[in-house]
């Protein structure tokens, strides 16, 4: 039997009204290695700050063998350091690191992060036995580990071969058990803990969609695979009786594809008295089937629009047009759910002009969402917007900490918009869409509770203050450090930039990398420099 510790590090942007849920992925892992005779627990640094000392305390404490750690690409320097703290207190424990960023470069993640020993490859339930059952034994030389990357020598050799659950009800309830709720202040946009105990339900993987910007595909694939619905109902169940939960947030990437899915549990939850919210694709939603939804507990959707340009729809390969944007928000609007959260990106295609963004504001004005969510374009490791824009030069650091859609100043640019003007334009489509009458209204109208009041007035707060500085001082010195240029593991991006003369003796030439990267490049430019300097 080995010890296995599991940690969410910290995120690299916090602001109040982002969503902020439990580490379902790391509760679903622990389930699965306990389940295989093997102690774990789980540390989410994402509810609690990391302190180092405190770690190191209480890893004296629980002496792991293995120490899992779960990492998006804007959090894998973030878990590197904790790794970096496990190795150094005690260098045979094995460090491994999961996840699509870790799934996508599983080279590269070794060899720019000294401390991570193993790398997963996608799915990570049964690589994560086969490592526990080697104990600290996974680290010697020349053991095989089927899905994974490891470090031989000098060199990184990577096995792909995927084995997963097919079965995921095999895998049974997560283990919530194994964290402390007490620190868990979570909330997504809409909902807070703190007025409605809410949590997670994960109830299929796979997203069979292929939109261009989403790598979503990359650790769970396209194909779907459904738990049953009792499996999910006993998980509901058990949540509802042992941590008081009332409201469940279903994180599938669209749950509404398959009707006889949807039915039995949302039909199940109802009958225990809970309500539910959930991602959709609109393609998938029908009046029949969001009535059943509304009758049956549903209080909400989030849909992922991205754009109201036909032009650039066509080049997300979505399946959506603005037609069926439009009629998928009316029935949505007839039914009546409380929050309609829609999802636009900016830059979501690197050709995104600014009179396609124009589009967009017309549509937000048109489909009439309860929440708005606007991102700016983040090229993930996987995805063909990161491949195009890496082969169009278009990234300028690898700084994975500013691997975000909100709140960091992007290290890459488009076609036709710089960092700073895709910023100040989603700030902008923001601010436009919460300080209208219209939106504070209907949001007034639906507040159930004080608590939800206070919610959105600490969001707004937040919020006002992040368009204060983009207006005031300039998305330039928005509070935020700019991210050192980084070279990518693999040499195509450095070579790119020491040709275009920005690299000297081993140094980045700040200054000229960002300028190169503000530097205003199409005709249509000449209209957004009218909005955003
Ligand atoms: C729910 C969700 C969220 C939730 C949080 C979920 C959570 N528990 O923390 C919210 C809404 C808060 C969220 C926020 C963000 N998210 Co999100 N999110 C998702 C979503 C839809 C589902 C994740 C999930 O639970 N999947 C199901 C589980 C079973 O799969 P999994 O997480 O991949 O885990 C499996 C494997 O990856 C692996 N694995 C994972 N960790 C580990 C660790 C170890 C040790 C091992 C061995 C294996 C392993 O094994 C797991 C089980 O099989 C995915 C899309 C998707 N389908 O993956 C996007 C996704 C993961 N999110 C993404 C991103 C970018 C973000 C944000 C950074 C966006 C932003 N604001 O800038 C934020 C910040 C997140 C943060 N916490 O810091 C990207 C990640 C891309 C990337 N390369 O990093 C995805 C893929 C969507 C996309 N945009 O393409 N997200
Ligand atoms: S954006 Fe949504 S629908 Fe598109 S591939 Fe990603 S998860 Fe699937």
């Amino acid at each position: 039997m080995s010890r296995l510790l599991l940690i969410r590090p910290e995120r690299s942007v916090k602001r109040e009204f982002l969503a902020s849920m439990m580490p379902t992925n790391l509760a679903i892992l622990a389930a699965y290695v306990r389940n295989h005779g093997h102690e774990v627990r789980i540390w989410d640094y994402q509810m609690q700050p990391y302190e180092e000392q405190e770690f190191l305390t209480r890893l004296a404490e629980f002496q792991p063998d293995v120490v899992g750690i779960t990492c998006y690409t804007p959090n894998v320097k973030l878990g590197h350091v904790i790794a970096e703290a496990v190795k150094r207190y005690n260098p045979d424990i094995v460090t491994v690191v999961g996840g699509p960023h870790a799934t996508y470069m599983t080279k590269e993640i070794l060899e720019e992060f000294w401390a991570y020993d193993v790398a997963v490859v996608g799915e990570g339930e049964i690589p994560l036995v086969r490592i526990c059952n080697l104990g600290r034994e996974a680290l010697r030389e020349g053991t095989s580990l089927v899905g994974c990357g490891v470090r031989q020598g000098d060199q990184v050799v990577v096995n792909r071969e995927r084995e997963i659950v097919e079965e995921l009800d095999e895998i049974g309830v997560p283990a919530y058990d194994l964290m402390d709720f007490r620190h868990s202040k979570r909330s997504m946009r809409g909902f807070s803990s703190e007025f409605m105990p809410v949590a997670e339900l994960l109830t299929s993987r796979g997203c069979p969609f292929t939109c261009t910007f989403c790598a979503a595909f990359v650790s769970t694939g396209r194909r779907l695979r459904d738990r049953s619905p009792e499996s999910v109902i006993g998980e509901v169940k058990y949540m509802m009786e042992n941590f008081g939960i009332k409201h469940f947030n279903i994180i599938d990437d669209t749950f509404t594809i398959r009707k006889d899915h949807v039915y039995p549990i949302a039909e199940g939850i109802h009958a225990l008295g809970g309500t539910w919210n959930c991602w959709a694709h609109i393609n998938t939603l029908n009046m029949e089937l969001l009535t059943h939804m509304k009758a049956n507990g549903c209080t909400g959707l989030l849909i992922g629009v991205e754009s109201g340009s036909p032009r650039i729809l066509k080049k997300l390969k979505k399946g959506l047009t603005v037609e069926k944007i439009k009629n998928g928000f009316a029935m949505m609007n007839e039914v009546g759910f409380k929050n309609v959260e829609a999802n636009f990106i900016v830059g979501s295609d690197p050709d995104e002009a600014y009179e396609d963004v124009m589009l967009t504001k017309q549509l937000i004005r048109e489909i009439n969402p309860s929440i708005l969510a606007v991102n700016v374009i983040c090229p993930y490791p996987g995805t063909p917007v990161f491949d195009e824009m890496r082969a169009n030069n278009l990234i300028a650091s690898y700084d994975w900490n500013h691997y975000v859609t909100y709140g960091k100043l992007p290290l890459w640019r488009t076609f036709h918009f710089s960092p700073e003007q895709m910023v100040k334009l989603q700030t902008e489509i923001m601010a436009e869409f919460y300080f209208s009458p219209r939106f504070i209204f209907r949001r007034l109208k639906a507040m159930s509770n004080l608590s939800e009041l206070m919610y959105w007035i600490r969001g707004g707060f937040v919020f006002l203050k992040d368009l204060a500085l983009v207006k005031l001082r300039g998305v330039k010195k928005w509070g935020i450090d700019r991210g050192a240029p980084v070279p990518l593991a693999d040499t195509q991006r450095k070579d790119q930039i020491l040709q275009a003369g920005k690299l000297e003796n081993g140094q980045y030439d700040q200054k000229l990398l960002l300028r190169e990267m503000s530097r205003a490049r199409k005709v249509t430019e000449v209209n957004a420099e009218t909005v955003c300097h």
